[in-house]
């Protein structure tokens, strides 16, 4: 098949602007993605057509607004293979996805010196809410390191795995390093012992063909934003058996069965996890990005991507004195690189005048930063509409930095 990059990319109408003057290149995909036409027209219908707030009214507009809204995360659940359409709740993001687990999951199953495994290479929002639940409930958190092509290091994680051990959480995708971590095994060896696994697929879930209940996962979270949907949108996806034992993680409106002052009853799932009212347009934003995503196929876009992760690793080998961070063979979608002897910084700064996105810095990362000794890097990240042209221009572009400082 032919990837119609072109029809893709007209699809996208920010990538035809300019910055300072020259054509766009988009490379901080791993931040956030931009969104395509489809995306902002159901937006645009659902506010100019139908906007109402969800599930209360008896008119019309509410029902119509409701349906959408349902029929989203019908999408969602269709597309991680998710057993059950009220195993998908919507939250505002990984981070909130993450924290929805912590908090309710945490003040449930998890008690002073249990211990939880994560890994060096997490982002900070699969860190700090943990070190939160640490403060208080005196849980105990377990480090698997990374060997020095940014992969973990399985036999410490085998090592760590013990009776006292109630949670795994790991990224799919390292955002820094790129590695796609070997979470079909993680999850085998995890429940081989019972110990549940969360699964922080922001990074990957735009790559990656990600089936809930092939992967076996007890949860998966992920953002809409970093797959062609808008903001304030995200999903936690959690096996039945736990989120019907697992307490609200916010009370309020649409999330109780019945309020009195003696007492309260819930809502059924997915809205005993919903209090308030939710963000119902990007939500059914998230909905048109699944059915972009699932209009072009996400094997062809794997395919793509790939063949345009391996061009561009190819032409970075071209350019001297570069660091690369994250060299395993299972990695995907971005590329972490300092040119020796330039801060990073000034590498993206520069890269900026000539119209190249590129994210510098610790990347919510920082003990990973400490791991690789370093404070932060340049990172490149892909998405669908990307092209090798434009890894060309950066290419040029690292090459002008280059010789700017000599
Ligand atoms: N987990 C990983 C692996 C991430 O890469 C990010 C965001 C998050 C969680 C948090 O997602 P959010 O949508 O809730 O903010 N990563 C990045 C990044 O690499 N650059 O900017 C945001």
């Amino acid at each position: 098949m032919i990837f119609p990059i072109n029809n893709i990319r007209n699809d996208f109408p920010i990538l035809h602007r300019k910055v300072n003057g020259k054509p766009l290149v988009y490379f901080d995909n791993g931040a956030t993605t931009q969104k395509p036409v489809a995306v902002i027209k159901a937006m645009e219908e659902a506010v100019f057509e139908y906007n109402s707030n969800i599930h209360r009214g008896v008119h019309t507009l509410s029902n119509v607004c409701t349906e959408a809204f349902e029929k989203a995360r019908e999408k969602v659940a269709r597309f991680i293979g998710a057993a059950h359409t009220h195993e998908v709740i919507f939250t505002r993001g990984t981070t909130e996805s993450i924290n929805l687990v912590t908090s309710s999951f945490g003040e449930m199953f998890l008690n002073a010196n249990d211990e939880i495994i994560l890994t060096e290479m997490e982002h900070h929002s699969n860190i700090v809410p943990w070190q939160l639940l640490q403060k208080r409930k005196g849980v105990r958190l377990n480090i698997v390191p990374i060997r020095d092509d940014g992969t973990l290091d399985m036999e410490t994680f085998d090592a760590f795995l013990c009776e006292n051990t109630k949670l795994v959480t790991i990224a799919h995708i390292s955002n820094v390093l790129g590695t796609v971590n070997p979470v079909n095994e993680i999850v085998e060896k995890a429940h081989q012992r019972g110990i549940p696994v969360l699964i922080d697929g922001a990074q990957a879930i735009q790559h990656l063909s990600v089936n809930v209940t092939d992967l076996d996962c007890d949860f998966y979270a992920f953002s809409g934003h970093k797959m062609y949907a808008p903001t304030g949108i995200g999903i936690l996806y959690g096996k039945e058996k736990w989120l019907n034992r697992m307490e609200p993680y916010h009370g309020g409106g649409e999330m109780i069965k019945h309020v009195s002052f003696k007492g309260t009853t819930f809502n059924e799932l997915p809205y005993k996890f919903e209090a308030g009212t939710p963000n119902y347009t990007a939500a059914i934003g998230l909905g048109a990005a699944i059915d972009y995503i699932e209009s072009v196929g996400l094997v062809n876009i794997r395919e793509y991507e790939n063949m345009l992760f391996d061009y561009a690793i190819s032409r970075m080998s071209e350019i001297e004195n570069v660091t690369f961070y994250g060299t395993s063979a299972h990695r995907t979608s971005l590329i972490s690189f300092l040119l020796n002897g330039i801060h990073p910084f000034d590498t993206g700064t520069l890269l900026d005048k000539m119209g190249i996105a590129v994210r510098t810095g610790h990347h919510c990362a920082q003990p990973l930063m400490k791991r690789l000794n370093i404070q932060g890097t340049v990172r490149a990240s892909f998405a669908m509409y990307n092209t090798c042209e434009e890894v060309d221009a950066l290419i040029n572009g690292l090459v002008k930095v280059r010789q700017l400082f000599g």
